[in-house]
């Protein structure tokens, strides 16, 4: 190859869209995409989402291949695989002698830094592209963010909107209004019609790697099978185009809602591919902006659903680089309690969790006020440090990678950030999961009771958090109200919260 460029191709960078694809010869340059050990264990992932990547990343080295590229793909299991970045770079250099190497810039803070030592390491030059495949480039976000003592998404978001025209009528919002979220929060009827994603067979390739990722990686977390995922841009697009058919007309009413035994809800279940790079983020909106205009769904589903992906996306991805490193060791609440084992085992009575976590370990899934407002919200009210946690969301979730996972975690969930990135802390009594979801009626616990052994612990905790933070948290104006109704229990119900507090904490 001497003279050509080395394109490296991490695992979440499965687009022909590419920039380091876009700026390659395919005459002349050399592909290279790995599977490494190192990226399956630095957080031990969930052996769905290994599967998944594992497989995603082959078939993309066939689309490459198919489209005249030369790619160099090493299996986890090609000898003398280094099982880093770095080491299987080091190798292809050695053998392949390229003049270059180019890569776009990698998702994660510690793979930036590994790519940051290829020069002075190999003594090839090396150009790192900047990944269009955002919508906001990180420089924008710096400036956006620039002088501002507190962000918020919300404000972001309009100048998303401005800045792609989605959802704009000239200058002002189509509909009359930039969010339509009062809209979006109805508890789910059991008897509604529930669409579920569409479910791919594995191929040849996907179950080959399914074997693969059974074997050596038995002790991680999770059911590999069975194995739905789509893992070619093919099948994700169809799974995108069932979900705007099926599920969006109803996506923006039932984004909030919780439903025993409905995993799924009227969500799209394409975080996976849009993060890997098999869905373009920017195509999927205007997909939805344009059955929104053809009158297919309503305005509150389509501008929620672009805003999920413009705004939260975008501005959590803003937010990560703005605050790294460092971010993922923040804990303003000072939280210190192990992650209680049930994380992983599913092993609890609280109905609730229970669903939660067994669909996390069943599908690699759980949707977003799952994530928020029950394990999210428990590890907060319980005082979890959200280190531990942090961990736990990033391997469990097929979707999750630490630009996205952390800032909604440390910042949304754990309020660990002391609010750079959220207006209050997500703490909830079990009230709010009662009026949401029909978890209560078949959980042994009473959603009614506040204190006392058959008491729902979001009850207790709650109120104790309350107390615990009022220091931190009273003078927010949006918890201010909870604090003085706190103040207002007598003190021999004060006494009863902290006792059943510290029971339930003493049982974790
Ligand atoms: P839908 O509910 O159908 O939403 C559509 C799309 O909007 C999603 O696919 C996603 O791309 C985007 N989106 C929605 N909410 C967010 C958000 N808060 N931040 C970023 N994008 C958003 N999302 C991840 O992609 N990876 C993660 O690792 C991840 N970790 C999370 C951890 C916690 C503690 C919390 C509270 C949220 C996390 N989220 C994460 C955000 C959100 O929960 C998931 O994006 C969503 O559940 C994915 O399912 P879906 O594709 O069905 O999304
Ligand atoms: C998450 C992941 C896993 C499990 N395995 C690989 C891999 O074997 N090879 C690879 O290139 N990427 C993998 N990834 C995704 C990387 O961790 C991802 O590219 C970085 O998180 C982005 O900075």
């Amino acid at each position: 190859m001497s003279g050509g460029s080395l394109i490296v191709v991490l695992g979440d960078q499965l687009s022909p869209a590419l920039p380091s694809l876009q700026a390659g010869d395919k005459a002349r340059d050399r592909v290279l995409i790995a599977e490494l050990i190192e990226e399956a264990t630095y957080v031990r992932h969930h052996k769905k989402k290994i599967a998944f990547i594992f497989s995603a990343m082959r078939h993309f080295a066939e689309e490459l291949r198919a489209a005249g590229w030369t790619v160099d793909y090493v299996p986890l299991d090609a000898p003398g695989n280094s099982g880093s970045f770095t080491g299987e770079v080091a190798r292809a250099v050695a053998a392949c002698k390229p003049e270059r190497i180019i890569v776009t810039e990698a998702g994660e803070w510690r793979v930036a830094q590994m790519i940051a030592g290829w020069e002075a390491a190999f003594g090839v030059s090396v150009e790192v592209l900047p990944d269009t495949r955002f919508i906001c480039p990180l420089p924008v976000f710096r400036e956006w963010a620039q002088g501002r003592k507190s962000l918020r998404m919300e404000y972001f978001y309009r100048e998303m909107r401005r800045r792609t025209g989605l959802l704009m009528d000239g200058g002002e919002p189509a509909g009359g209004q930039w969010n339509f979220d009062a809209e979006n929060r109805k508890a789910a009827a059991p008897d509604l019609f529930m669409p579920r994603p569409p479910v791919f067979a594995p191929d040849a390739i996907t179950l080959e790697v399914l074997a693969l990722v059974g074997a050596r990686f038995a002790d991680h977390f999770g059911d590999i099978e069975p194995f739905h995922f789509a893992v070619t841009r093919r099948d994700a697009e169809a799974a995108f185009a069932a979900f705007v058919q099926r599920a969006l007309p109803r996506f923006g009413d039932y984004q909030d809602a919780m439903l025993e035994g409905e995993p799924f809800l009227y969500h799209a279940v394409i975080a996976q591919y849009l993060n890997c790079g098999l869905l373009d983020p920017l195509a999927v909106c205007r997909a939805v902006e344009a059955e929104w205009r053809a009158g297919r769904v309503p305005i509150n589903a389509a501008e929620g659903f672009i805003r999920q992906i413009i705004g939260w996306r975008e501005y959590v991805r803003g937010i990560y680089w703005l605050t790294m490193p460092g971010y993922e060791r923040r804990n303003y609440l000072e939280h210190t309690r192990v992650l209680p084992e049930f994380y992983w085992t599913a092993e609890t009575e609280m109905a609730c969790l229970s669903a939660a976590i067994t669909q996390t370990r069943t599908h690699a899934y759980a949707h977003h006020i799952q994530r928020l407002m029950v394990t999210g919200t428990f590890a907060l009210i319980a005082g979890i440090d959200p280190h531990a946690l942090h961990e736990w969301y990033l391997s469990v979730y097929a979707d999750a990678y630490e630009w996205v996972e952390l800032p909604n975690t440390v910042g949304m969930s754990q309020f660990a950030d002391g609010g750079l990135l959220a207006s209050k802390p997500y703490a909830a009594s079990g009230a709010y999961i009662n009026r949401m979801s029909n978890h209560c009626g078949n959980c042994r616990y009473n959603v009614k009771q506040r204190t006392g052994p058959d008491a729902c612990p979001f009850n207790p905790l709650y109120w104790d958090f309350i107390a615990r933070q009022r220091g931190r948290i009273a003078g927010n104006p949006r918890m201010a109200q909870m604090v003085r109704t706190y103040d207002k229990f007598a003190d021999a119900e004060k006494a009863r919260i902290a006792a059943s507090a510290a029971a339930i904490l003493a049982r974790l």
